[in-house]
């Protein structure tokens, strides 16, 4: 019998993970030299490697690098390859696998977005400019698709709530209305007569759950900027509710007194409602929601595990919907 005690890794074992891992761990001792009054060099030197599209502009590559470490939950991280291999992007196509084959065509750099409706100062801002003063921190976040099956992903990006401020919303923002971009160049399957989804994708919040602390907008996942099939450069990522609230691609963001049609409760209403909290008590018509498969799963280990209320952060976000009947406003 032959034991190899001792092995340099092979490239396919330096995967995304590791990267990620060894700069969690360069980050902890940054910390520690920190308050020495030391700053380590290595943090300056952000991967130019992205497996998954041409490298985000080195601004952005810098700000993710710097991004303050985030706290870890008690589940394991699912790994990068399933996290950017398995994706629901309509835009991209149907299938799982279609947004990593398919969404090379999107082009996020440079890219805008707007701000519109009721704030005092609407406006169309380039990105750079958008995140200019803003922190980066990374939040592990786990990921509840409404199709019974879940993630643990660990995004890079920061509170909606500080970008909102700055645009000073008026007594009237009663709702927040996200908008996905709109090109069939950049999007095929927006070109399709078969499509059932009315494009541009659109979703919306209530402003108190927009400005909640755990809703994030995030800029990058696994410690670089997000892969185009993730939502690249902008998305927004709502842990307690199910997926389809994060929406990806943002070009828009426009402050509402009315609560904004989104796409999902346009296409089936009885199936997808405006708040679709996760909430294992509330199945889906043709499912149901007790329970998930967390990623990644096989024939051998199915990996499913409860559903719980609010994805989770319900001792967080409970309280939101104080005294609503969550039967009815699904
Ligand atoms: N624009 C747009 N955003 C979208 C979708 C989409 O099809 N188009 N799919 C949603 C769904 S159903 C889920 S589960 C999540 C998946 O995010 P992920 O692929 O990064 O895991 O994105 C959401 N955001
Ligand atoms: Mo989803």
């Amino acid at each position: 019998m032959r034991i190899t005690r001792f092995k340099t890794p092979t490239a396919s074992e330096i995967t995304p993970e590791a990267i990620y891992l060894k700069r969690r761990e360069f980050m902890a001792a940054g910390a520690t030299l920190g308050a020495m009054g030391l700053s380590p060099s290595s943090w300056a030197a952000p991967s130019q490697l992205n497996a998954d599209g041409p490298a985000a502009p080195p601004w952005l590559q810098n700000k993710i690098a710097h991004a303050k470490p985030g706290k870890a939950l008690s589940e394991a991280l699912t790994p990068y390859k399933d996290a950017t291999h398995y994706n629901n992007f309509y835009e991209f196509g149907y299938d799982k696998s279609d947004p990593a084959a398919k969404a090379n065509t999107l082009k996020p750099h440079p890219w805008q977005v707007e701000i519109a409706g009721e704030v005092a100062k609407p406006g169309k801002f380039n990105l750079e400019d958008l995140l200019a003063g803003v922190d980066l921190e990374e939040r592990i976040y786990r990921l509840r698709c409404v199709e019974a099956w879940s993630m643990v992903l660990p995004w890079v990006g920061f509170p909606l709530v500080d970008l909102l401020k700055r645009f000073e919303p008026t007594s009237k923002a009663k709702y927040v209305a996200f908008t996905t971009l709109e090109d069939k160049q950049q999007m095929p399957e927006q070109k399709s007569a078969l499509s059932t989804i009315r494009w541009p994708y659109s979703e919306g919040l209530r402003i108190d759950e927009a400005t909640h602390p755990l809703c994030i907008l995030a800029v990058g996942l696994y410690g670089r900027a997000l892969p185009n099939q993730n939502g690249a450069p902008l998305r927004l990522v709502v842990p307690w509710k199910y997926g389809f609230k994060s929406i990806k691609s943002i070009v828009k963001i426009t402050l509402m007194e009315q609560q904004p049609k989104t796409s999902w409760s346009q296409i089936a209403p009885k199936e997808y409602g405006f708040f679709a909290n996760v909430n294992p008590k509330v199945d889906h018509p043709r499912w149901s929601q007790a329970k998930e498969r967390r990623l990644p799963n096989s024939l051998l280990n199915p990996n499913i595990v409860a559903t719980t209320p609010f994805n989770g952060y319900g001792e967080e976000v409970a309280s939101l919907y104080a005294g609503m009947d969550l039967t009815r406003y699904f």
